[in-house]
């Protein structure tokens, strides 16, 4: 315990360091290029060995990487489960970007054990003159021990985590590794944490073209203690992406755990590179040019590699990685591609008459829109920084990236007219777009408050100007606005009747909300403000209540509301502002006594409590109703029941607005069942 707090401050580098230094002591830097010679030489020496001082040490090693895995791996979480997995892979990966291997394949079989396997040159099973051990038992026990590949060869594969197969060891309840070389199977087992139960040896023979390396693994439970199951949508989706990074290296994935048979093997390989990763990510969109930009390209042993597709969608999509790692802070080659894609286009609209002179230029966002596009760079020495630490920091990497695909994109323009011509067209449309949209939005801002002239027509407004207590009732069509008008309380209750279909702000740029007659009436009256200058001081209501039919139409306004309040006004949401309002479904009447029925249960227990001969009519809609049994019913706040809209899981939120009424046809094909859910969802 005591031991623990001494050196719980350290950062994972820290303590990394710690133990590289005291191991180096002992055994010599394994990492050096002179290694290289060393373990050349004594390749085929096969000699027994006691232990000493220097086992005892790595033990020691290994022991600390099981006391704080924390240090090493992300978490013991399932996260960090997965972590294991990585890094024997990213190995294999590293053996055959370096052009030995073909193939990696990952199999995870029924007890979720992992074998990893390459068909690489096989890990060296010579001697290490350092530690009297075979090189492989080092590798796998000797902290850091395999982190680089010596001799100018660097691993790029892995940068952020790349802690060696040592520490996968330590970590599992038993390894093995095995061999394939000059017609020999070598093969060595650890056991407990990583403690070899023999040393390497000779167990057989094989093909003497047969060449590779086999890891074989089973997490130690004691340590994952969350779970030692491994989720097989994360190995594949990761497996396959490390095959779009990594174009025309073959990895196959098998999970013996699966019982539908499309699940237990995939093999993933692509010769094209990002660009089908880029093709995999447009799949079923739209594009704008069907043939995708693509280039690599290397400068200063830093490796670029970049594809770019538009689609007819708003949103980009930029992912960026340096080592196959995700930088999802982005970092400078992602400012690079952004710089060179706002030089060349611009650049191009000039010179080929889509910006006239007048024009502004267009915008880093002009440019991006609808944009897909993937940036790969291979870094020796990659610096991260931020938050996460996965902002790529060279700043050597900005004019290689810049300067690569730049000429890249160029060249794209000057071959392909009319594909040049469709992604200018897309830019200069989201600038024009871009420009409405902030014309559009300053003619909402009431220029004062008090200047009832500039309000909305067909707002019927209340007398108070007392926000706190006054109410907006958003209504759909004309008929049931007349009756709202007729039947409200005008003191404190504003009717806002709107007609027909609200525009859908999913589906629509910004310009064309800000076009649109009822949004603008809804932006006005509210008084608040749009997008990023809404004040909920100035909301001149307290309580925007949504009053629609009780029938399938009525939800689908409702939820167009929603979505348009959700999108251009969230903090009116979020701070509790909107409200839905719960018309009766039924008017049950046994001779002078009138009851309401909200819901179905309520209509049985009404019709138990009331007895026979009663006359039910069912209510199709708002507008069935008098202005008198409105208000009684929906508006009345002796009566009404209003339900107020809660998001408390806004990323949730965000994700259902996109579904259900953006761009995929699929989900939109359940819109009603979704619809419905969703409603509840909001409401408290
Ligand atoms: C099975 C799962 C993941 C690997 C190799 C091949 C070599 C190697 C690996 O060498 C030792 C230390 C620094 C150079 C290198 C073989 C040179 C010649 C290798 C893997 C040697 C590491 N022959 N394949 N390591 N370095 N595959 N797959 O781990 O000096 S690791």
């Amino acid at each position: 315990m005591s031991d623990e707090e001494t050196k719980i401050n350290l950062t994972p580098e820290e303590a990394k360091k710690d133990h590289e230094e005291r191991i180096e002591e002992e055994v010599g830097d394994f990492d050096s290029s002179s290694n290289e010679a060393v373990l050349g030489e004594e390749l085929d020496m096969k000699v027994t060995h006691t232990y000493n001082d220097s086992d005892i040490q790595v033990l020691d090693g290994l022991e600390a990487v099981r006391k704080r895995p924390g240090m090493y791996i992300a978490s013991t979480s399932e996260r960090g489960l997965h972590h294991l997995v990585w890094e024997i892979v990213d190995n294999g990966i590293d053996e055959a970007m370096a052009g030995y291997a073909t193939t990696v394949t990952v199999t995870v079989d029924k007890d979720n054990i992992v074998t990893v396997q390459d068909d690489g040159r096989g890990m060296p099973t010579g001697i290490n003159s350092k530690t009297g051990k075979s090189t492989i038992e080092t590798i796998f026990t000797v902290l850091h021990a395999g982190g680089k590949f010596g001799g100018g060869a660097y691993k790029v594969s892995g940068g952020l985590h790349g802690v060696g197969a040592s520490v996968v060891n330590a970590l599992s309840e038993f390894m093995e590794v095995t061999v394939y070389h000059d017609g020999e199977e070598y093969f060595i087992r650890f056991e407990h944490g990583g403690h070899p139960a023999a040393p390497l040896k000779v167990v057989g023979t094989c093909d003497p073209e047969k060449h590779g390396s086999k890891i074989r693994f089973k997490a130690d439970p004691t340590i994952f203690t969350e779970t030692t199951v491994y989720n097989h949508q994360t190995l594949r989706d990761r497996l396959r992406q490390l095959a779009f990074l990594n174009k025309g290296i073959r990895i196959v994935f098998n999970d013996e755990r699966e019982t539908d048979p499309a699940k237990q093997s995939n093999t993933f390989l692509f010769e094209g590179g990002l660009k089908e990763y880029v093709a995999y990510l447009n799949k079923g969109r739209t594009v704008v040019n069907t043939e995708i930009i693509y280039c690599e390209g290397h400068e200063e042993g830093i490796e670029a590699e970049i594809a770019v597709q538009y689609n007819d969608g708003y949103n980009p999509q930029v992912y960026t990685f340096c080592n196959n790692i995700n930088t999802v802070e982005g970092g400078t080659h992602e400012e690079g591609f952004r710089m060179a894609l706002n030089r060349v286009i611009n650049k191009y609209a000039r010179e080929n008459g889509f910006l006239k002179e007048k024009d502004e230029n267009l915008t880093s966002d002009d440019c991006k829109e609808g944009i897909t596009a993937v940036i790969s760079v291979k870094h020796p020495d990659p610096q991260y920084e931020g938050q996460t630490k996965t902002k790529l920091g060279n700043s050597e990497v900005r004019k290689i990236v810049s300067d690569i695909f730049g000429k890249s994109l160029e060249r794209f323009f000057l071959e392909n007219p009319e594909q040049a011509k469709a992604i200018m067209e897309k830019a200069t449309l989201a600038s024009q777009a871009r420009l409405a949209a902030k014309k559009a939005r300053e003619a909402t801002r009431r220029k004062n408050p008090l200047e009832v002239g500039s309000l909305p027509g067909k707002l019927a407004d209340c007398s108070s100007k007392d926000a706190s207590i006054c109410e907006i009732y958003i209504v759909e069509g004309d008929s049931a606005g007349g009756s709202a008008k007729q039947g409200r309380d005008s003191h404190y209750q504003a009717i806002l009747p709107l007609r027909g279909k609200i525009l859908n702000v999913e589906k629509a740029r910004q310009h064309r909300a800000f076009d649109n007659n009822e949004i603008r009436s809804m932006i006005t009256a509210f008084g608040c403000g749009v997008l990023d200058d809404v004040n909920t001081a100035k909301l001149r209501y307290h309580k925007i209540v949504i009053m629609t039919d009780a029938d399938v139409d009525g939800a689908h306004i409702r939820t167009l509301l929603l979505t348009f309040l959700y999108r251009y006004l969230k903090p009116v949401i979020e701070q509790g502002y909107v409200y839905i309002a719960q018309p009766p479904l039924y008017k049950v009447q046994k001779g002078a006594s009138v009851k309401y029925a909200y819901t179905d249960r309520q209509l049985d227990e009404i019709k138990a409590e009331m007895g026979t001969n009663l006359g039910i009519q069912r209510y199709k809609g708002l507008g069935e109703m008098n202005p008198e049994q409105l208000w009684e019913t929906t508006m009345d706040p002796k009566n009404r029941t209003l339900v107020k809209v809660e998001v408390d899981d806004a990323e949730a939120a965000d994700q259902a607005f996109s579904m259900l009424m953006g761009e995929e046809v699929e989900p939109r094909k359940d819109f009603i069942v979704e619809n419905a859910h969703f409603v509840e969802n909001l409401d408290i």
